[in-house]
Order: structure tokens, then sequence, then C-alpha cells
């Protein structure tokens, strides 16, 4: 009848759908001292999606959510997509020329950030050049803007009833940025149907979610695996999510734990690591008996720290591949079938297969692409019809990751087909921080890699040619990392950095990475 085919809001099937099915007085969010049902959810999803529409947001624009983990994240993101709107929630530690580059490429329209980010880049905003409408949420609720609309004052006048936008299942829903290899950020498109397929097969099938589970991400909602584990799955089973705003430290993490007592904990291998080291050091003893099973992903988890976890809480880690570009998990360990050291097998609803440079599948036991299919996959990166044609191919996509099977189905990481690293489950381009330390006047050439650790785990490591006249210094070493530092995203830094007197090259002249790392 509208001419868009059947109706499929994303937002009403999460959240709407939970109140008209009796669940409205359940917690949703726990969040500090607050308890957020569904109902005060749907609540104030509405009014976040009728003060946008308020200021003239219309179905397909877009709108960057530069938000820390929040019930205003939530139904900001919800709330968006109600009215047809489409969200990009990013991450939130970047430099203000990450956030000008995601509002220019994005064209959005609308910015809703917290007001400790919009200090760092509101003097910036001539540059931005599609961006109308800038709505910060401040810790201080009563606090007025002069320029930007306080995100508070806005909802708090809005409307508690929405009409819910008539998108269809293939309509964008949300995007995300995911990083490139020469640092640009490619646009992850995603339909409106997506959360739902992630939902129904690896949080309802490999999770076992239930409406009875309370879900903690320690990996923030801007991406997607925290995205995934704090919100869509909880809110898709009808469960709970627990949210912490800040850093995701160690002692942090176990106190969250122990006070909101989650059933399923997302966490990334660096985490692991740094939780177990500090139980450890500390000599203090964590009560997580809460928790029935912990996920990782964004990394290979190292077969060591599954049987650490282990010996230590008896719980079990399902290390899981997923990636933006999937949504979520596609390959994962199981409940009760768990091999550690390899990724597990292929999650119902996707399939996988790892294929030669001709295309063709390979034997068990031979490495080579992972190209995988399934119904949450993006339909593409935005504005970049070049790479779109390279990474997917009919239904398959062209993961960049190098893995084999064995017989029995088990499917092992052996690295990426690229330069990208994963520093602690985040992407960074080597070819980034070479482009910024290369600035410092006494670097001749650099190369960056990552450096595998005792543990199995990647460290940033630069090699430095310095030119004549400078010498290698433990105080150089320092200017360059807070070089690093204050140019790039904090995590970005390389830890070690290393003086040679050449770096290795082709005959062409092209520095040779792997041959650095060892
Ligand atoms: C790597 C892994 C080995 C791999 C993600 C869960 O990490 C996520 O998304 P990204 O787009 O990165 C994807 C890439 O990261 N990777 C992720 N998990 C594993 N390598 N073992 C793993 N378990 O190179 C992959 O292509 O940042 C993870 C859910 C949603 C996600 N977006």
């Amino acid at each position: 009848v509208n001419g868009i085919g059947v109706p499929y809001n994303t937002s009403a099937r999460f959240i709407d759908e939970k109140v008209n099915r009796g669940l409205g007085e359940k917690t949703a969010i726990y969040y500090r001292s607050q308890q957020v049902t569904y109902r005060d959810l749907q609540m104030s999803v509405n009014k976040t999606g009728n003060a946008l529409k308020g200021l003239g947001v219309e179905p397909e624009n877009r709108i960057l959510l530069v938000c820390h983990d929040s019930p205003e994240f939530i139904s900001s993101f919800y709330g968006a997509i109600k009215i047809g709107a489409v969200p990009i929630p990013v991450n939130t530690m970047m430099k203000p020329k990450d956030y000008e580059y995601y509002l220019n490429k994005s064209r959005a329209k609308a910015l809703i950030i917290h007001e400790d980010v919009w200090e760092q880049i509101k003097i910036f905003r001539s540059n931005y050049l599609y961006l109308q409408h800038v709505i910060v949420i401040s810790e201080d609720r009563q606090k007025l803007f002069v320029k930007e609309f306080s995100f508070w004052a806005l909802t708090q006048q809005a409307n508690e009833q929405l009409e819910t936008c008539c998108t269809c299942e293939d309509d964008a829903a949300f995007w995300l940025f995911s990083s490139g290899s020469t640092g640009e950020a490619k646009g992850v498109i995603h339909l409106h149907h997506d959360m739902e397929y992630s939902l129904d097969t690896y949080a309802r099938q490999v999770l076992k979610i239930t409406k009875d589970d309370i879900c903690f991400s320690a990996s923030k909602l801007f991406f997607a695996y925290g995205l995934g584990g704090g919100m869509f799955f909880p809110l898709g089973a009808g469960a709970s999510t627990v949210l912490l705003s800040e850093r995701p430290l160690p002692e942090k993490v176990f106190e969250m734990i122990e006070t909101f007592k989650p059933t399923i904990f997302f966490g990334v291998p660096t985490l692991y690591g740094s939780m177990m080291d500090y139980a450890e050091r500390s000599g203090k003893a964590f009560n997580l008996s809460s928790l029935r099973i912990c996920t990782s992903a964004g990394e290979a988890l190292p077969e060591s720290f599954s049987r650490r976890w282990k010996d230590m809480y008896n719980l079990d880690i399902l290390d899981g591949i997923g990636s933006t570009e999937a949504l979520h998990i596609y390959i994962s360990n199981r409940i009760g079938d768990i091999k550690p050291g390899t990724s597990g097998k292929v999650v119902p609803g996707y399939e996988a297969k790892i294929v030669d440079e001709e295309g063709h599948e390979v034997p068990p036991d031979t490495v080579g692409d992972l190209v995988i299919k399934g119904d949450s996959l993006t339909p593409g990166y935005w504005n970049l019809h070049e790479l779109n044609k390279m990474r997917i191919k009919g239904e398959w996509f062209f993961t960049g990751d190098k893995y084999s099977r064995d017989e029995e189905g088990y499917f092992k990481y052996c690295g990426r087909a690229d330069d990208m690293l994963k520093i602690g489950g985040i992407w960074v381009s080597p070819i980034e921080v070479e482009n910024c330390l290369v600035e410092h006047p006494a670097v001749l050439e650099i190369a960056v890699v990552g450096e595998e650790k005792d543990d199995g785990l990647t460290l940033l490591k630069a090699f430095i040619v310095l030119k004549n006249g400078y010498d290698a210094s433990g105080e150089l070493t320092e200017q360059l990392k807070a070089l690093a530092k204050s140019k790039l995203a904090k995590y970005k830094y390389p830890r070690v950095i290393e003086y040679l007197d050449e770096l290795p090259k082709t005959s062409s002249g092209k520095i040779q990475r792997f041959r650095l790392r060892v």
C-alpha cells in the first residue's frame, strides 16, 4: 500500500514489542543507581525520537552518536531508528580530526554527544560541513547551552507517544565505522533486520540467552561486539543489561560483576589477562559465581587464558570471531564444546569456507582466506565502490583473515591478510602511527608492527631509523610516545620503540614489515 513492502522497524521490534508482551515493568538497564524498565526505556526512546523530529530530522538522515555507555546512548540509538533516521555510534576516545571525518563523511545532520567530548571538539564546528544540530548530554541536567541543545531540555519537553516510521527490513538502520589500513575509517551500513538476525543466531543458539539473563559487556556499545552484548542481545531477549560509562579497568569490572551479578560477561582477551593479573597481584578473591558464561572476541584468545580463567573462577570463556561487517559473531566455541586455541565452529545461520587465491576451497588443515555468508552481513561500505567489489562477492564476504579448519570443523585463526593490527581488541593501522611519528624531526624512517608477547597477545612496536645527527635515547623514546599520544587516540601509541640503522626493504624499496615481526 505504501510502496515500500512489509513494514519492519527494528526499534519497534526491540523496544515496543517488549512492553506489548507484558515486560513493561521489567528492568531493561542497570546504570549506576538507576534501574530503567522497558516502559521507561520506551518512553525515553519516544521522547528522543520526537525531539529529533522536532529539529527537522527526517527518515534516512544520519545522526552521529558520541556517547558513553548510558541509557541515553540506547534511547538515542533506538529513538533515531524509530523515526527512520540512521544513528552512527562512534568511539568516544578519538581525536578532533577523527570526529571531523566521521561527521563529514557521513554528512550527519545532527550530533548527540556527551559534554566532555563536545568540549574537545566544539572549536572546530565550522569544519563540520553538514551538521545542523548539536545535542549535548551534560552530567548537569539543568545546564543550558547557547549554540547547542541540551539533551535533557529537549527530551523533557517532547511527547512520549511516537509513531513508528514505516521502514522495511532492508532499510538502513544504523552504521558503524571500522578502521581501515590507511587510517580512513569505513562506514559499515547495517539494515533493519540485522540485529534480529544476530540475536536469533549467535545470542539465542550459542549463548542460549533468555529473558532471565543479565548481560554485562566491558566492550563499549560503540563497538559492534559491545552493541550486541550490552544492548541488542539483552533487549532483544527481554533480558537486562548492566552499563558502565567509565573505562573498564580490571578492578572496576570485578566490582561491577560483584555488584550487579550478571549471568553473561563479554570481554576481550587483554581484559581477561589484566583481570587475572590484577587478581593475582592484589591477592583478592572475587566472587564471579553469578556468571554462567563468558565470551571473548576482537582478537584470538590465547589458550593459556582459558585454562587460567577456568582454574581461577571455574568459568568457561567462549572465544568467537565476529566483525563490524558481520555485525556480530559468526564462528564460535559452544557451551560444552570448546576447543581452546580455536575460534570454534560456524554459528547456525552462517556459512564459512576457506579458499585459495583462485577462490577454490582448500583441504582441511590448510591456511587460506576466510569467507563468510549470513544475513546480518553489511550490504556494503558507504561510498567505497571499489572496496565493495573486492570484499563482497555475491553472498560471500571476504573477511581479510587467514584461517584453517580441521577435520572436525574447528576454525583456527592464522593472522590478517593485510597489515592491520588488533591491539586490545581494537583496530590499529600501522600506517597511521607511522605517518604520525615520521613528523618528528629526528625520524628518518619508521615501520610499525605488532609484536607477540609471551602470553600470545599483541603489543604495538615501532622500528625507527634516525636522521644523521640524532642519537637514540630514553628521552627521545619518551618524546616519540608523547607525540603519538597527542596526535592519535591514546590506545594507538607504540609501547616499545627500537632503533635500527636501516629497515628491511624489497628491491623496489617497499618496507617489509613482515621481516620485522618476530
Ligand atoms: C579479528 C578475531 C581472532 C579478525 C567483533 C565480535 O572484532 C570485532 O569486529 P572488528 O570489525 O574486527 C574484526 C576482525 O577482528 N577478530 C575478531 N574476533 C576474533 N580474530 N579471534 C577472534 N575471536 O581479524 C576480524 O576480522 O573490530 C567481534 C563481535 C562483533 C565484532 N564487530
